[in-house]
């Protein structure tokens, strides 16, 4: 499932927006550096696919130091990106993402939402959720572990009691918190309370109202004066502004994670697949230079990492070689 998952996700992916995601999060330099660096490895790869055209005659156009000292400064870009997304620790556990509120605030609508499946029992019954119900969801390639909860109250029963002792316990380990109200119901008193805990408890959180669709305006402003602070405003049931939440999501992780890190992060399985595959197909090229490979073999590795570098920066077409060669050299010459 989980592998399903993550190519769909890298299908899903494949696409305008997320060739320019993966330039934004490349960041400034990261991504120029990227683009300047394959360019340069284009032209290497011109040079040593027109030695294959001359193979009787053992010429070499494409000086080996220059492309060694190339593909190792490639990798030093590449390398820092990569440990990234190992330390973002993303690839491999996913953002514990847990979902806390009151009785029927709809964390449970909220999670099938989300899911795009009816994986939570919802009901108008408060106190329907008491185990701990999580699942895998994708969002711009960032593996996030949804986390749904019993309700946040003083419990009515034994079996309650132990599920708001895991809805805590999950609060912990979690990193980031959702913090789900109904905002029709709430009032500015309770909001101001929750929000006084969750502050205190000093996780990353985003603050979401549900059930716009029974909310009047009046309330909606008080509400918004009292929060002081940005609430994602939406209904559940009715998968109202269930984009933008999908978004800030995505956005806090990656801020959050490039905090945490001090430079560029790599948080989508995508990216961190093409950086590994370059500096894969980098690392056969080196050893291929130092056992003194023939050309083909060696622009056969080269065209992969440039593959993968260009899927990366989201310009790949291999008229890219063709112009290189036609625009440098006049074969018929
Ligand atoms: N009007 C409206 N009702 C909603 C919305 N989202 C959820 N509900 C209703 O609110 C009730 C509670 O929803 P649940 O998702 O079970 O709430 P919960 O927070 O999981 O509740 P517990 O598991 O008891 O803690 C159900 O009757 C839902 O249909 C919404 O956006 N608008
Ligand atoms: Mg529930």
């Amino acid at each position: 499932m989980v592998q399903a998952e993550a190519v769909a996700d890298l299908i899903a992916s494949d696409s305008d927006a997320s060739h320019r995601a993966a330039l934004t999060q490349l960041r400034g330099g990261f991504s120029k550096q990227l683009i300047d660096l394959r360019q340069q490895l284009i032209d290497f790869v011109a040079l040593v696919e027109l030695e294959l055209d001359f193979g009787e005659e053992d010429v070499e156009f494409a000086h080996r130091d220059q492309l060694r000292q190339l593909m190792l400064s490639i990798r030093r870009v590449l390398h820092p990106l990569i440990e990234s997304f190992a330390a973002g620790n993303v690839i491999k556990n996913g953002v514990a993402t847990v979902i806390v509120g009151k009785p029927n605030a709809g964390k449970s609508t909220l999670l099938n939402a989300l899911l795009n499946e009816e994986k939570a029992i919802v009901s108008d019954i408060p106190g329907t959720t008491r185990d701990v119900i999580e699942d895998e969801l994708f969002i711009d390639g960032i593996r996030f572990r949804l986390i749904d909860t019993a309700g946040l109250r003083s419990a009515t029963d034994k079996i309650e009691a132990i599920g708001i002792e895991r809805t805590q316990q999950k609060m912990r380990d979690a990193a980031l918190v959702i913090y789900l109200f109904d905002a029709a119901l709430i009032s500015a008193d309770a909001l101001q309370t929750a929000l006084t805990e969750i502050r205190e408890s000093g996780k990353p959180y985003l603050l979401v109202g549900n059930k716009v669709d029974a909310l009047d305006d009046a309330k909606q402003q008080q509400l918004t004066a009292v929060a002081d602070e940005e609430i994602h405003w939406i209904s559940a049931a009715r998968q109202t502004n269930l984009d933008a939440l999908r978004a800030s999501l995505s956005n806090r992780v990656r801020t959050d994670a490039a905090v945490q890190i001090g430079s560029a992060v790599v948080t989508n399985v995508r990216h961190h697949d093409h950086l590994t595959g370059t500096d894969n197909a980098l690392a056969r090229a080196l050893s291929g230079l130092d056992a003194g490979v023939t050309p083909d073999w060696l622009a056969m590795d080269l065209r992969v990492a440039l593959q993968h570098l260009g899927e990366l920066t989201g310009q790949i077409t291999t008229d890219d070689l063709l112009d290189s060669i036609f625009s440098k050299f006049c074969i018929g010459k």
